[in-house]
């Protein structure tokens, strides 16, 4: 049995947190068990005693390994670049490693968690925000991470519509998380027409079957269309 077949994902079919590991899977070509934690069921599954053993935040994703179960999905991602190094997650040489760790860290820092399920409940039970207010909360703060993004890339790509990855010259950590936050975006209905770029590499990356089985509607705990 090889290493990869002992990989189990716990997560959660619209998590970007959760479908960046994904995509760091189906870019490394591993197989891997899903057992989904329903953000939403009985108060939330991530919340209970049993996942909590595995994950003490109560948040997904959870990879388990060989026995280990790893969190945060950028400590896990790195995790799996380093014992399944082919094909990397990183680009070559310090310079573009840094560049796609920093796209990688506004999205997965700066910006995902300000609009993830715990914030916008707080923000409804504490201070009594609706629907509408939760929803413009989520996207400005998506829309400011997208741009900061978008600067950055454009400053790698002096043609944005003939960008095709993050970084260097394959999909990397960066891609990993700006497609899940794009996903975001569109679900919050910010406004994406002044990022040629990064709709350029989501295009790209569309073309890989791999990278769309990935999607959230694709997971075996996705709503049944
Ligand atoms: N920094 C963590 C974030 C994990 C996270 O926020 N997960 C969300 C789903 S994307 C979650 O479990 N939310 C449940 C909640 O907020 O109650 C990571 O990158 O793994």
């Amino acid at each position: 049995m090889s290493a990869s077949d002992e990989l189990v994902l716990y997560g959660y079919w619209r998590s970007s947190a959760s479908y960046r590991v994904r995509l760091a899977l189906a870019i490394k070509g591993l197989a891997y068990t899903q057992r989904p934690v329903s953000l939403i069921a009985d108060g939330g599954e991530h919340k209970k005693a049993p996942y909590r053993a595995l994950n003490p935040q109560g948040l997904v994703p959870t990879l388990v390994h060989q026995g280990l179960a790893l969190s945060q999905s950028l400590a896990i991602i790195e995790y799996l670049d380093e014992v399944f190094p082919d094909p990397p997650l990183l680009p070559d040489g310090p310079r573009q490693r840094a560049r796609a760790r920093a796209v990688a860290q506004i999205i997965a820092s700066d910006t995902a968690p300000i609009q993830n399920l715990g914030v916008l409940t707080r923000l409804e039970t504490s201070f009594g925000a609706d629907q509408d207010q939760k929803a413009d909360w989520a996207r400005h703060w998506i829309q400011t991470g997208l741009e900061a993004v978008e600067a950055m890339l454009q400053a790698e790509h002096p043609e944005p519509q003939k960008a095709r990855f993050c970084v260097g010259h394959h999909p990397t950590l960066a891609d990993c998380c700006l497609l899940p936050q794009v996903y975001n975006a569109e679900r919050f209905g910010c406004d994406l027409a002044d990022m040629p770029t990064i709709r350029a590499i989501c295009a790209n990356l569309g073309h890989n079957e791999d990278i769309m089985n990935a999607q959230p509607d694709k997971q075996p705990d996705a709503p049944k269309q």
